[in-house]
This record gives C-alpha cells, sequence and structure tokens, in this order.
C-alpha cells in the first residue's frame, strides 16, 4: 500500500482541525477510524422503522474512545516538555493514558479506586507500566485529589479537564458524518464525566459549520467568539445529543451532584461530572435529553447487543443502547430517525460481568468422548 494511504492515527488524519503545528511530535497508536455498524436484528426486534448504527469505539488501540483523546493530550503533554501525565480514572482513561505514556517515554501516574475498575482495565495499567495508585476512595475523590497534586508537582493532568482530550474526542464525530454523508438525528452515548457527549458535539459543530452552515447562537465552548457562532442553523446538520447514566450514577438526571455513586457499570460510577456546564449546554443546543437506566437494563442490552448482534461492549457503553431502545419504543425517539450509539469500551474490558451474568448460559461440560459430544449438539440444536 503507497504510503499516502496508510492510516497513521486522528491526529494525521485531521491535523487541520486539531491543534497540532508540522513540527509537533505525534504520539499515535493508529487510534480512530473505528467501524460504525449497522444493527440489523435489534430493529426487528422492535418492531419500529429506525436505523441505528453503533460506533465500536471498543476497537481503539487500547479498547476504549479514551484513545482518541489521550493521543492529543500524550502529544502536547510531551510537546510542552512534561515529563509525567497523572489521571484519575474509572479504568478506560488510566489504560490509555499508561499506553500512550509508554509510547511517548514518560511516566503516567494513575489514582483508581480500590477494587471497583475492571480486571481488564487493571491488567492494562500495570502491564503498560504506569505506576498505579489505588485509593481506598471513589473516582470523584480521586479526580479532587489530581486536581490538587497537579499544582504541587511537575506533572501534567490528563483527565479530560485537559482541553486537548475533548479536541482528539471529537473526531468520532467527524468520522461519522462522513461515513453517513450526513449527521445522525439522534447520537446516544453513555455519560459519566460528560467529556465525550461534549467534545461528540464540539465535533458536530466545528463539521456542520465548515460545511458552509452556522450553528447556532453561541457555540458551547467559546462563549461566542468564535468564528462558528451567530449564524443561522441549516437543519439536518446536528444530532440531538441522548447522555445516558446509570441510575445509581445519575447527577445529570438528580441536577445535582450524587455523593456515593453506585452502578455494575463501573466506568461511569461518577458522582460529581468534570464537564457539568457544557453537558447543559450541549442539552439546550443540541435538544436532547438525559436519561438513567437500571444495572438490570444496562446489562440485558450488553447481552442482547452481543447475541442478536455479535457486538461486545462493556456494560457503560451498553446504557447507550439499552436506552435508545427504550427511546424507540416509547415513540420519544421517532420512526424514521437515524441514530447513533457510541460504544464506548469493548467487552473484554471487564470479563467478569460478562461471565457473572452468563450463568443461565448453554455451557456444558462433558467427558472428553465422541458420544457425549454429539449428545451436547443434539441435546442443545
Ligand atoms: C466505557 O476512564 O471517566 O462522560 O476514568 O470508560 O466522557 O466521562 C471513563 C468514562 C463511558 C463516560 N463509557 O465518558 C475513566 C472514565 C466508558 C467509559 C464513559 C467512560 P465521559
Amino acid at each position: 500500500m503507497p504510503f499516502r494511504d496508510r492510516y497513521t492515527g486522528l491526529i494525521n488524519r485531521y491535523r487541520d482541525h486539531l491543534p497540532v503545528s508540522d513540527d509537533t511530535r505525534i504520539i499515535s497508536l493508529g487510534e480512530g477510524n473505528t467501524p460504525l455498524i449497522r444493527l440489523k436484528n435489534i430493529p426487528k426486534l422492535l418492531g419500529k422503522d429506525v436505523e441505528i448504527y453503533v460506533k465500536y469505539e471498543g476497537l481503539n488501540p487500547t479498547g476504549s474512545f479514551k484513545d482518541r483523546g489521550m493521543t492529543m493530550a500524550v502529544t502536547k503533554a510531551v510537546e510542552e516538555g512534561s515529563n509525567a501525565i497523572i489521571c484519575a480514572s474509572t479504568g478506560n482513561t488510566s489504560a490509555a493514558a499508561a499506553a500512550y505514556a509508554a509510547r511517548a517515554g514518560i511516566t503516567a501516574f494513575v489514582l483508581i479506586p480500590e477494587g471497583k475498575i475492571a480486571m481488564g482495565k487493571l491488567a492494562q495499567a500495570m502491564m503498560y507500566g504506569a505506576v498505579t495508585i489505588q485509593i481506598r476512595g471513589n473516582f470523584d475523590e480521586g479526580m479532587e485529589l489530581v486536581k490538587q497534586v497537579a499544582l504541587q508537582a511537575p506533572v501534567t493532568i490528563v483527565n479530560s479537564v485537559n482541553p486537548y482530550r475533548l479536541q482528539g474526542q471529537k473526531t468520532a464525530a467527524f468520522e461519522i458524518v462522513e461515513e453517513l454523508g450526513r449527521a445522525p438525528d439522534y447520537h446516544c452515548l453513555p455519560v459519566g464525566n460528560a467529556g465525550n457527549i461534549t467534545a461528540h458535539w464540539i465535533g458536530y459543530c466545528e463539521y456542520s459549520a465548515q460545511k458552509g452552515t452556522k450553528v447556532t447562537e453561541s457555540c458551547a465552548f467559546c462563549d461566542g467568539n468564535c468564528r462558528y457562532a451567530g449564524g443561522p442553523i441549516i437543519g439536518g446538520n446536528r444530532p440531538a445529543m441522548i447522555g445516558y447514566q446509570a441510575a445509581g450514577s445519575a447527577p445529570f438526571v438528580r441536577g445535582e451532584a450524587v455523593k456515593n455513586p453506585e452502578t455494575v457499570a463501573t466506568a461511569i460510577r461518577i458522582g460529581n461530572p468534570q464537564s457539568w456546564d457544557r453537558a447543559w449546554k450541549v442539552k439546550e443546543e443540541s435538544g436532547g435529553w438525559f436519561d438513567e437506566l437500571a444495572d438490570e437494563e444496562i446489562l440485558a442490552a450488553q447481552k442482547l447487543l452481543a447475541q442478536r448482534e455479535g457486538i461486545f461492549c462493556e456494560p457503560a457503553s451498553a446504557a447507550s443502547i439499552g436506552g435508545a431502545m427504550r427511546d424507540i419504543k416509547t415513540g420519544r425517539i421517532p420512526e424514521g430517525s437515524t441514530i447513533v450509539c457510541t460504544l464506548t469500551g469493548n467487552g473484554l474490558k471487564d470479563p467478569d460481568t460478562a461471565i457473572k451474568q452468563c450463568g443461565d448460559s448453554r455451557m456444558v461440560t462433558i467427558d472428553a468422548n465422541i458420544s457425549s459430544v454429539k449428545d451436547a449438539i443434539l441435546g442443545n440444536m
């Protein structure tokens, strides 16, 4: 394949829209360019005339959408002379930080809530060589500690409070618009800190502006000063953004921070979202909404997606499809709509939760002889 056709990551792909120069040393693992898969069986099951696509971010290099943000954050940290990065994490940010730090040859410090991150993510942080600091506390407490320590030690924060993170993550929206030829009508995401829903909205706004159309009033990210602000809306260019939370960790549904967030979807076990104000602006500007799902509903959606479509995402990610299915059923998302659900992380991240909820699976254990195998097959046809 000629060099110019080789995909080398999202910064090179979208460098005109990202804060890099020709001299910037890019720290990349080939992230982005993930599949947008049209669901075939679930729409039939719903009996509704809708087009549902999933953006399978679990196929990024460390298995989640965090890689999009981390390639930018680490590239800029290195450019600015930093030798160490730090984050608090429910697991995926720490995996990505650890990998990109390894790639860059710098140190990653990750603070994780003890006992509350999925096994695959813990394995990643350790294997990529991050200094892994377990705290007896939750993500929100870890985040506050990270902010404090960054004032006292020479470390760059790579949580989504780092603006370069959102710049990288906005490229997912670019990819979707390019692939569909237009923005979807609805874009559904799981929400924790609300960085990703914010980043997608930035991406959709920039894309629609670039296409010669202008975004509404002020854009959420510049207080109305940027070149995208002030123009009329031209229909169909930007989706309504819908954020789904786990019921035990749903500050956007409660309207206030949640003190002791709990959910089986540990990735979004977050009570005090870092992009609070921005996410409300996204909801307002896009005409979207926030809603919540019970843990059982999240797990049922995860299983349905795996067993009906062959797509394995982690529990948090399934909140997007579970929520979308409910809103399609009730008609809040009307027939005729095109819907994109972001599957933020790979199902392999959390094997324990997967195996636990498949206790009723069709697994059998037999002796190693032909008649037992035959019985197992004929008994399960
Ligand atoms: C699979 O890794 O916050 O709303 O520390 O891992 O942008 O926070 C993870 C978040 C959704 C929520 N799905 O995204 C972390 C972390 C998965 C995630 C979210 C996360 P935001």
